[in-house]
């Protein structure tokens, strides 16, 4: 598992040219996609948010390792598994954060669900219309703001309203999120981190 020591370095550091080279590396040596994105990339993305937290690293850092993951996310693209759901994800209206975002997205790909993902500033209208056209099965809503979250209750009414609340499931996460937050919205859950978010969707599939 060398390549994936070599990706997951070369991801932290945030070294673009050697995260989609080694990705494309690993892939070759015949690597499954699923090791790559959990063990190579979200693991990577793990130790930066880590790093983040204990002051080691700053917003730049961040940044540039999120670059490193897309470059290396965009070189999965194309490869097969078989999905096990398929969620739609995006950090909501009037919010542009999207790091965790991408992070809780790379974790979902990795554990075997087709993931849409719309980007940021999605509107409750986006979300729940593309849940529908993609028969999804979840819709995961991420939010760094206070003044967005209420956007999140919104894509549940909007669900509702349009027969869809309880076949397609929601999910949220974010700093500012808590559990009560997402009960009192009536989401179907709530995680704090990446990881959990895919215990939770797979939880809410099951
Ligand atoms: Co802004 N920002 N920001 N920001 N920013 C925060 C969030 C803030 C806490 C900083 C602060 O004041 N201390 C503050 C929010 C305050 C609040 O509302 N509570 C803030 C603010 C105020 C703003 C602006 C308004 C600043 C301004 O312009 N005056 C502005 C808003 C722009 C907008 O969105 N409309 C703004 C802008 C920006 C940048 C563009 C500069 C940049 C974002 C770049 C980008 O994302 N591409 C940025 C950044 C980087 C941050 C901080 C520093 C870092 C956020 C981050 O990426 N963390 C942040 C302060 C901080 O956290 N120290 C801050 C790392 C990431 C891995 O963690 O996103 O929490 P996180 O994701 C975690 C979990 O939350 C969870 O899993 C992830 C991994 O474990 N998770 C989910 C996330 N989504 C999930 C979904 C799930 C489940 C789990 O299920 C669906």
């Amino acid at each position: 598992m060398a390549t994936l020591d070599d990706l997951k370095q070369a991801i932290i550091s945030g070294n673009r040219e050697k995260a989609k080279e080694l990705t494309g590396k690993a892939l070759g040596e015949g690597i499954a996609a699923k090791t790559v994105v959990v063990d190579g990339i979200a693991a990577a993305m793990q130790v930066v948010g880590e790093k983040f937290r204990a002051n080691e690293f700053f917003v730049p850092e961040l940044l540039i390792a999120q670059r490193a993951m897309k470059q290396a996310l965009s070189v999965m693209s194309g490869e097969s598994v078989d999905h096990i759901g398929t969620v739609v994800i995006g950090t909501v209206k009037g919010d542009l954060h999207d790091i965790g975002k991408n992070l809780v997205a790379a974790m979902l790909e990795g554990a075997g669900f087709k993931v849409v993902d719309l980007g940021v500033d999605v509107s409750p209208e986006k979300f729940v219309e593309t849940a529908k056209a993609q028969s999804a099965n979840l819709i995961a809503m991420s939010a760094l703001l206070t003044t967005t979250m209420g956007s999140m209750k919104e894509t549940v009414a909007s669900l509702q309203s349009h027969g869809l609340k309880g076949k397609v499931k929601v999910i949220v996460g974010g700093a500012p999120l808590t559990q009560s937050y997402a009960d009192e919205i009536k989401a179907d859950g709530y995680a704090p981190d990446a990881a959990s978010a895919v215990d939770k969707a797979k939880a809410l599939l099951s």
